[in-house]
């Protein structure tokens, strides 16, 4: 008698514990809360270019906060994907872009000046 409830009592709480991790699962906060989203999820930021260093390609951006990054707004360094970008822009420009994480630097994926 004791090992019958025994085993109703394991077997309530893997049900239980696989509906909680269903529960998780749907929440819809849970689904986007992840802050290492994939460059395809990336949002576009605004931002001020400060500065374009096309011999060490980098660019300094005076940026928004970025969504996919968890990152407030500030002014800083980053690598570019492309060293195209940098014939793109120019001190001064408004632009929108797009930034992740790559082999721990953050760096520009996609820019487009604001017209
Ligand atoms: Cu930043």
């Amino acid at each position: 008698m004791k090992n019958i409830i025994s085993l109703i009592f394991i077997g309530l709480l893997a049900v239980s514990s696989h509906v909680m991790a269903q529960a998780i699962n749907e929440t819809p906060e849970a689904a986007s809360a992840t802050p290492t989203a994939s460059a395809a999820r990336a949002e576009m930021t605004e931002a001020e270019v400060r500065k374009v260093d096309g011999a060490a390609g980098k660019i300094t951006l005076k940026h928004g906060e970025i969504k996919n990054l968890g990152m407030p707004p500030m002014t800083m360094v980053f690598q570019v994907k492309d060293p195209a970008f940098l014939a793109q822009v120019k001190a001064g420009d408004r632009v929108h872009f797009t930034a992740d994480k790559i082999k721990g630097a953050y760096t520009v994926l996609s820019i487009e000046v604001i017209q």
